[in-house]
């Protein structure tokens, strides 16, 4: 009943695993499949290996967490090992795997999407990372880089490429619209909102680096706005991401025009089988409401 193709690929569900969250190792991504994921994304990889920002990198807040891992990942090289070692056994589960790619310019986004490639059904551009000086949100705030970065991108590997678009900008359109004519496949909306929490105590920022990017049911309503604009803007299929818990939440994101969801910080509300939840939970929508799937996508524009 939750059967979805995107970009011809088929997904058993269309409720993923968003990048950042037990996307590190080949364990945690089939411990997430077997959570009942539909695909599970990666965390961002890059070319060399980065220890990230420095303690503390995530702190609790109202309506969420704020992070600044500062894209803590053992490169490339490295990590095309967890996937060799869980890529077979994902197959079997029928969980697709989205990876996820940042560089600083797009010599380094290419070369890692290429390597990536062999191992992943989708490459998912981290043009999004708020607090990565010279990477993620310097590059999708600025229509120009995010158009050469993508298009770099899609010229050089043949599998569908993906957008991870920031909702730190004044006009996200200018943006989707660059990497759009750039050739994606999709976008992806939204990565975290900027942030900061201060201990008063202290008289300090919490985060090792000051400021980090909001997750988590805060960030649904922001999420839900610009899906619906970009659903309203163009043709390429959208999965929605930001505040996803529950089914009601995924649902939401699909009428303004997401064709698949991802889910971060619902995991630590809801447990690794947030996934099989959420599934159970839009299953009981769309036998209460006598719908399919596909005739949900959107519908709230209609
Ligand atoms: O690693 C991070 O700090 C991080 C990344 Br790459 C991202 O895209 N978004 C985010 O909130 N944190």
């Amino acid at each position: 009943m939750l059967k979805t193709v995107i970009c011809g690929i088929e997904f058993k569900n269309p409720v993923f695993l968003a990048s950042g969250i037990m996307g590190e190792t080949g364990s945690a991504l089939k411990r997430i499949a077997k959570g009942g994921s539909g695909a599970v994304t990666t965390k961002s990889i890059g070319k060399e290996p980065n220890p990230g920002h420095r303690n503390p990198t995530i702190v609790e807040v109202d309506g969420g967490f704020l992070n600044a891992m500062g894209l803590p990942n053992p490169g490339i090289d490295e990590y095309v090992k967890e996937l060799q070692r869980v890529r077979e056994d994902l197959n079997k589960m029928n969980v697709r795997i989205i990876g996820s790619v940042y560089g600083k310019d797009e010599e380094e986004f290419v070369e890692v999407s290429k390597k990536m490639e062999k191992y992943v059904d989708i490459i998912e551009l981290n043009i999004s990372c708020p607090h990565a000086k010279g990477y993620g949100a310097t590059i999708g705030q600025n229509p120009e880089l995010s158009y050469s970065v993508c298009k770099a991108v899609k010229k050089s590997v043949k599998i569908p490429v993906f957008a991870k678009l920031t909702p730190n900008v004044t006009d996200i359109l200018e943006i989707a619209n660059a990497v759009v004519d750039a050739g994606v496949d999709g976008l992806v909306a939204i990565n975290t909102v900027r942030g900061m929490a201060i201990d008063i105590r202290a008289k300090k920022p919490i985060l090792g680096n000051k400021f980090g990017g909001l997750s988590g049911k805060a960030i649904k309503p922001i999420g839900i706005k610009i899906v619906w604009d970009l659903y309203e803007n163009f043709d390429v299929p959208i999965i929605g991401v930001g505040g996803i818990v529950s089914g009601e939440d995924a649902i939401e994101y699909m009428m303004a025009g997401a064709s698949a969801v991802q889910i971060g910080s619902g995991v630590y509300y809801r447990g690794y089988d947030i996934f099989k939840k959420v599934c159970d939970e839009i299953i009981k929508f769309l036998k209460e409401e006598n719908l399919e799937l596909k005739d949900i996508i959107g519908i709230a524009h209609e």
